[in-house]
């Protein structure tokens, strides 16, 4: 008898602009059984104004079963919900390890890749959520077994060592976003990013 094990390893860390109490960045992560949904976001600006709204969408995607909406119809979602606000741009993952797929949308400027055997970099619509936004959609790319999802906000250097890219197959969610932030925060906004793998499929 073969018995079914997903082994997710995920670990998110959001750094306050220095100076600042608060942060405009915030991930939210839902995992159910095989499916886990993660989504990054980064409101317009910084300090206590965008944390305000940072803490209202992170409250409403809590509220939501993130693991069975399409990621389309949650950034749909958001932007009718936020409608008039200060805006904020958005990356939302959902990851399937039965159909070993990543649905992915995402909107504005949010760094998002999968480091592995499936290596890609996505590239977002433009515009800004609540606001105005070129019509997002949703794409789909393979995710197995030891790809690793990463998203970061633009607190953050995208242009990586090759070196952090190389350690992805040895370590740590965690330790993989410590490396990141010890090296690559700007330290002029808000830094936020995720790191999700998936260990073993089947
Ligand atoms: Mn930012």
């Amino acid at each position: 008898m073969q018995v079914a094990v997903t082994m997710f390893d995920y670990a998110m860390r959001i750094d306050a602009m220095p100076g600042e109490q608060h942060s405009g960045d915030h991930g939210v992560i839902q995992q159910r059984e095989g499916m886990l949904t993660a989504v990054l976001l980064d409101v317009l600006g910084h300090g206590d104004k965008a944390a305000v709204l940072a803490d209202a969408v992170e409250n409403h995607l809590q509220g939501c079963d993130m693991t069975t909406a399409e990621p389309l119809d949650l950034m749909m979602n958001l932007h009718d919900t936020f409608r008039g606000s200060r805006g904020l741009v958005a990356s939302i993952a959902r990851i399937d390890t039965d159909a070993e797929m990543l649905e992915y949308c995402g909107v504005g400027n949010i760094g998002v890749r999968i480091l592995g055997s499936h290596a890609t970099i996505m590239v977002n619509r433009d515009g800004v959520v609540g606001y105005r936004m070129v019509p997002p959609r949703q794409q789909h790319f393979p995710f197995t077994a030891h790809d690793t999802l990463l998203m970061h906000s633009d607190g953050i250097k995208s242009h990586f060592d090759a070196d952090i890219v190389a350690q992805v197959p040895q370590r740590s969610a965690q330790v993989l976003l410590d490396r990141l932030f010890a090296r690559y925060v700007k330290g002029i906004d808000d830094a936020g990013a995720l790191v999700v793998r998936v260990s073993a499929c089947k």
